[in-house]
Parts: structure tokens; C-alpha cells; sequence
């Protein structure tokens, strides 16, 4: 089905009748005309001018610029035949389309897709590392998810110009997937080097068993040597007929030093996994020690990369959470989380704020600095009746103080965002926004600091450099968002920031 779409595309641009067919050209400017209207498409993250997005692909610093290849689906606003978007940035934050970077070859054995890779500079040439997938039969797939059944392989492709615009793939694959009835999945390459090896992780698993990352070695990038697992995990012990919804398939996995130790991050059963622990640098396996959730809400197939300074930042895909029709009929679907620096908490555990480039969007702001126990609330209150966030657009910072905080941000129709935290015992707390509560572990809390950047109907929390928490919100607003706190939650509070924040292009189609 997909295929003869394609087809039909292809043909009729090759007669020419794309641009000369006047009701292309009318219905693409409407369809324009409605996204750059639409209060719900954000105007701060990164997203393609249309259609469906998921995760971000390749992620690299390359000849002073940022490049962003994305998961992209050039025909609907629904997921599906896989090609690599692309877009250039001189900041993380600002950003500028170029063209697809990666489509699928008809024949080849990345016919059905070029899914989530890597990309590495090998002796100055830009590679990628990507799973081109193939319609196969149910024995020879490696992805069957009760939807489709591909088979998985490792696919490499070269760039030499120096915006990365074109791409050369290598013809044949550089691996293919082990011999293994039990296998779950062999997706999403990741890559590191250690003098002169290439060291490369797939994503997969084992059924009844849990998730893996398998670990090849190569001189070259071309020819591998596979290894043994890199880490493995737990099975939920739920039967699903997708492995990746029990845990027995871990997607998008990534590894990188940090801070004295190692990181593990997985994608699986919803949700991205951190684990940080130990590389043994002999037998080259994985020894996770702590364990956490990357983040408790709408996000998933994470990617890292260096930035110019050497900071390990941290991408991912912010998906829709509405019913597929409505994202359908919006015609477009997705967007990219905001740049995330990660580092390695005092306890061990995985840490994260918002990248300080995100500073360059803010525009008017409103600060109220730390309360002197003396300051009359009165006072308090009269200062925060000025913060009112435009257009969805804005960030906050404040600061409360622990056993029990409450934030509520609210237009003319009511609540909009709210989150809550309150101790559960000694060591864990109830963090609730909107509705969902999760537990986190704290130690010796003292604050609740709540950083926040939303963006038209996505919302991202920080909650004490640690817990972070992206929301989905689908409610037009409804005037200007205010903040409303309780006369209790007043008193607790200690400073607040607010900030209009600015959009990345003009008009919503991100540049
Ligand atoms: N998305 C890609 C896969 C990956 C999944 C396909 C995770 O490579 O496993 O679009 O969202």
C-alpha cells in the first residue's frame, strides 16, 4: 500500500505535474496556512513543516554547526515509510530544514524504511549507521510487532559535502541479524570508539528473557566482529504480542561515559530507562548500579551527542498522546524535546537541566527574588499578578519549599498545567502533573524547584534538576497564563522567574 503510494508520487513528479498541477499547489498552501494557525503546533521546538516525525536519528556537531536527522514520514501525519529529515542549527535552538537525508532504495534491503541510527565522524568523513528494514516473511523477520513483519539489518551511508545535504549508501548491508528464534528485535545502531576500534551496540532481545544491546567491533566501520551482549534486562513477565511492550526489546539504545561512570539508556514498554553503573573494561560489559526513569511522560527513543564544549546532551521525541485521527486531520504529528544537558548526580543517579542555549528565546520577564521572611505576602501576590505568558509561550522557574508544594498555571477557562509533590515516606515522594502521579526517590529534600518551558500544547518540566515530566496539553488557551498558587502554597513559596519566551520562526512552520 505504502509502496504504490510512493510509486504513484514518483511518477507523477516525473511527468512534470507536480508544479504545474494548480490543485497541488493550492491545497499545499492551505494546508500551510492551517499549521501556521495552529495554537497547538509549538513554535519553539523542532519539527518538519508537515507531516509525522519520531525519533531523532544522528544527532552531530559537524564543521561548527548542529545537525538534526529525524525519523519522518514525508506523505501523512501518521507513521510510516521511514526517511531521515534533516535540519542545521548554529545553536540547538534555531534551526533550518534541508532536504530528506536518507529515503528508502525500492529492491533494497532498506525498501520499507530507514529506521534510527547513528552518525559518527570517521576520519573525517560523516558515517551513519542506520537499521534499513524489508518486508520479509514471518521467518525471516526480525521486527514483528503484530503490525508488520521486517527484517532488521545494519545499513551505512557516507556524506562528503561538508552541510551534509547528500548522502552515498553503502550498497550491501554491514550486518545482518544473528540466526536466533528467540530474537526480539536488531535495531538502532549506536557507536563509540577506544583507539582503534569502533565499538558498535544494536538494540534487541531475547523472548521470555528481557531487552539487550549486542556489541560488535570493527576497524573499519564496515567489517564486525560481534561480541556478546553489552547489558542485558528483566522481562515484565506480561505476554504482548509487540515485544517492546513487555521489556523483552529495548529500542534507541545509548552509552557514554559520565562523570567516573557509565550510562545505559533504552527505550522500552513506553518509557526511556536510565541506568548508570560500571563499564568493566576487560570483559567489556555493562554493570548498572542505579536505575530510573529518563523521564515520567511523553517521551521516548531518546539519542545523545557531544556538544562544541564536551557536555553530553540529550534528545528525544516528544509524541502526540491524542487519538491518531485528530494528530491525522491536524497534519502534522510530533516534535523534538529541547536540548537536555545530563550529568551525573552526587548520589549516582542520572541528573539533567535544560540546555543554557534555551536562554536566547526569552524575551519580557518577570523575576521575584527570594522572599526575606518579612516581605508581605500581599506583596508577593500583587507581583505575581504580573506574570502572564502569551501565546502558550513561556518559561518559569521557582523554587518551594519541601514537605508539600503546588504550582497551578491557568487562563480565563481554568487550570491549564498543575503539578504537586508531597512525601509518600523516608526516601520516595508523589510527584503529580495533571493528573498523573509517580513516585520519586529524594534524599534529603529541602526544595522543590520546578523548572518549566512550554510551547503551544507541549509542556516540559524539570523538577529538582532530576525528575523531569513532559505533558501533553490539547486545550486552545484561552487568554494569557497566569500563575495561581494557594494562600498555603504562597507561603511556601521562595522565587519565581517567569519569562515570555520568543518563537523560531515566524510562522510555526519551525524555519
Ligand atoms: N522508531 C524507529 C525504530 C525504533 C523506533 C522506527 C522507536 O528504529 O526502534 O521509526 O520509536
Amino acid at each position: 500500500m505504502r509502496r504504490k503510494r510512493r510509486e504513484f508520487l514518483r511518477t507523477i513528479g516525473a511527468a512534470g505535474l507536480c508544479a504545474s498541477f494548480p490543485l497541488a499547489s493550492w491545497q499545499a498552501e492551505t494546508l500551510q496556512q492551517r499549521l501556521a494557525a495552529d495554537p497547538l503546533r509549538p513554535q519553539l521546538h523542532l519539527l518538519p513543516a508537515q507531516n509525522w516525525m519520531n525519533d531523532p536519528n544522528g544527532p552531530i556537531y559537524w564543521k561548527g554547526r548542529y545537525h538534526m536527522f529525524f525519523q519522518y514520514n514525508p506523505h501523512a501525519a501518521v507513521w510510516g515509510d521511514m526517511h531521515w529529515a534533516h535540519a542545521v542549527s548554529p545553536d540547538m535552538i534555531h534551526w533550518r530544514h534541508l532536504p530528506v537525508a536518507l529515503a528508502p532504495t525500492p529492491g533494497r534491503d532498506d525498501a520499507d524504511g530507514c529506521f534510527t541510527g547513528s552518525a559518527v565522524n570517521h576520519r573525517g568523513t560523516a558515517t551513519v549507521i542506520y537499521t534499513g528494514v524489508k518486508a520479509a516473511t514471518s521467518d525471516r523477520a526480525t521486527l514483528r510487532d503484530g503490525a508488520h513483519n521486517f527484517r532488521e539489518v545494519q545499513c551505512l551511508a557516507t556524506s562528503s559535502d561538508p552541510e551534509l545535504r547528500t548522502w552515498r549508501k553503502r550498497e550491501r548491508p554491514i550486518l545482518q541479524p544473528p540466526e536466533d528464534p528467540l530474537l526480539t528485535g536488531f535495531r538502532d545502531p549506536f557507536l563509540w570508539q577506544d583507539g582503534p576500534h569502533w565499538y558498535l551496540g544494536v538494540g534487541s532481545g531475547q523472548r521470555s528473557q528481557g531487552g539487550r544491546v549486542l556489541l560488535y567491533r570493527s576497524l573499519n566501520l564496515r567489517d564486525w566482529e560481534y561480541l556478546h551482549p553489552l547489558a542485558s534486562g528483566d522481562w515484565t513477565g506480561r505476554d504482548s504480542v509487540n515485544p517492546v511492550d513487555s521489556g523483552e526489546m529495548w529500542e534507541c539504545p545509548d552509552f557514554f561515559p559520565l562523570g567516573g561512570k557509565h550510562v545505559l539508556l533504552y527505550a522500552t514498554a513506553g518509557q526511556v530507562v536510565w541506568e548508570t553503573g560500571e563499564l568493566d573494561p576487560k570483559e567489556l560489559v555493562f554493570h548498572p548500579q542505579k536505575r530510573g526513569v529518563l523521564d515520567h511522560g511523553a517521551y521516548y527513543a531518546q539519542k545523545t551527542q557531544l556538544d562544541a564544549k564536551g557536555n553530553r546532551i540529550l534528545w528525544g521525541w516528544i509524541p502526540e498522546t491524542r487519538p491518531e485521527a485528530e494528530f491525522s486531520a491536524a497534519g502534522w504529528a510530533g516534535c523534538m524535546a529541547l536540548p537536555r544537558v545530563l550529568s551525573l548526580g552526587a548520589d549516582g543517579s542520572l541528573a539533567m537541566l535544560f540546555a543554557p542555549e534555551i536562554r536566547s528565546l526569552r524575551a519580557k520577564s518577570c523575576i521575584i527574588p527570594p522572599f526575606e521572611s518579612h516581605v508581605p505576602s500581599a506583596l508577593v501576590t500583587r507581583a505575581l499578578q504580573d506574570v502572564r505568558i502569551q501565546n502558550l509561550s513561556g518559561e518559569f522557574r521557582l523554587n518551594t519549599k519541601y514537605p508539600r508544594s503546588s504550582v497551578t498555571l491557568q487562563d480565563r477557562s481554568g487550570p491549564w498545567w498543575s503539578a504537586t509533590l508531597e512525601p509518600k515516606d523516608t526516601s520516595t515522594a508523589k510527584l503529580s502533573v495533571n493528573g498523573k502521579t509517580v513516585d520519586v526517590p529524594i534524599v534529603h529534600q529541602q526544595e522543590f524547584s520546578v523548572h518549566l518551558l512550554l510551547d503551544a500544547s507541549v509542556v516540559e518540566l524539570i523538577c529538582n534538576g532530576k525528575h523531569a515530566f513532559t505533558t501533553r496539553i490539547y486545550r486552545k488557551p484561552d487568554g494569557p497564563l497566569r500563575i495561581s498558587l494557594s494562600d498555603s502554597d504562597l507561603a511556601q513559596l521562595d522565587g519565581l522567574e517567569a519569562w515570555q519566551l520568543r518563537p523560531i520562526s515566524p510562522d510555526r512552520l519551525t524555519s
